[in-house]
């Protein structure tokens, strides 16, 4: 059920906190297996993979460096395959990490998303993890069209039958995201994703996507943020019976519980349980969740 978030960056020693996203780090591949070692004994099933390329020169306007062969996701993908093969390995896939300008896609020159090359390099990226060996491609970029054009791409590579395509196919622009920016460096350098991610109050639009997104060919349907979306989460149950549901407790719902336990607010694990058990309620079987640590630890005892 639960998936970990983790922050690969090219700097292979680098174990770094992430000062807004309390007990996360971005590692460098070198401090990969040593941290994961305990976790999986502990029975961690699955984790998310996401780049963080610190090394100066490599953004650029097309997010070139983000299947790059020698870059954090695919040496980090090639390594856990091999190091923990019953590690379920999902890769996130976007260009905000790789971009000079940090938005989600490739840019016209007045600043919009160009939805064609965006999908095509986006699918190219997906693509490249899957080769690489992700059991799991998961499109965070939102740009219209990218789940049939993956799922097409992974069709001609003959491969579609052994990489799940995991759909962040509600995704809400908001508030909530500023640690994994923190975390991944990858804040828009103008503007934000309000052009491209679901408008908080667009419950119609989120059905429209989820629906979309299952007829282009997504295997799982994901909910993000959660706790503030239990009803798309229940709206995808709704629409996508046949299908996993997925929500991402996200960074800034992380780091508010964290804040609220400090301040005395509530018990963190009494929160931490409260929050998961709504997100199920509500429809999920999978959740995306930085407690997951402290959860293998909980629910063993
Ligand atoms: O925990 C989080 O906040 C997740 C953020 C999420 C990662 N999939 C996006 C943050 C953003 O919109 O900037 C990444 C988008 N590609």
């Amino acid at each position: 059920m639960l998936i970990y978030p983790l922050f690969i960056s090219d700097q292979d020693d680098e174990e770094t906190l992430i000062p807004s996203l309390p007990n996360q780090y971005r590692r460098g591949i070198n401090r990969l297996v040593p941290f994961l070692e305990p976790l999986v004994r502990k029975g961690l099933r699955s984790v998310i993979l996401f780049g963080v390329p610190l090394k100066p020169g490599t953004k650029d306007a097309l997010g070139t460096a983000a299947d790059d062969p020698e870059g954090p996701v695919i040496r980090s993908i090639r390594l856990l395959r091999q190091r923990f093969p019953q590690l379920y390995i999902v890769a996130d896939v976007c260009l905000c990490e790789y971009t000079s300008h940090g938005h989600c896609g490739i840019l016209r020159d007045d600043g919009s998303l160009n939805n064609q090359l965006s999908v095509d390099r986006i699918s190219d990226v997906a693509v490249a993890y899957a080769k690489a060996g992700a059991h799991c491609v998961a499109p965070s970029d939102m740009n219209d069209g990218r789940i049939r054009a993956i799922k097409l791409k992974l069709i001609e590579e003959g491969i579609v039958h052994s990489v799940t395509l995991m759909s962040y196919a509600a995704k809400f622009s908001g508030c909530l995201y500023g640690p994994f920016r923190d975390a991944a460096g990858s804040a828009p350098s103008f503007g934000d994703r309000r052009c491209y991610q679901l408008p908080p109050g667009g419950r119609g639009l989120a059905r429209r996507a989820i629906v979309r997104d299952i007829h282009e060919g997504a295997d799982i349907i994901m909910v993000k943020p959660a706790g503030q979306y239990l009803d798309i989460i229940s709206d995808a149950k709704e629409l996508g019976r046949d299908l996993p549901i997925a929500a991402y407790q996200v960074s800034g719902e992380f780091a508010m519980i964290h804040a609220a336990a400090k301040a005395g607010v509530f018990d963190l694990k009494g929160m931490v349980f409260e929050s998961h058990e709504s997100i199920l309620r509500a429809g999920a079987t999978i959740i995306i969740s930085y407690f997951t640590p402290e959860l293998l630890d909980w629910l063993s005892n």
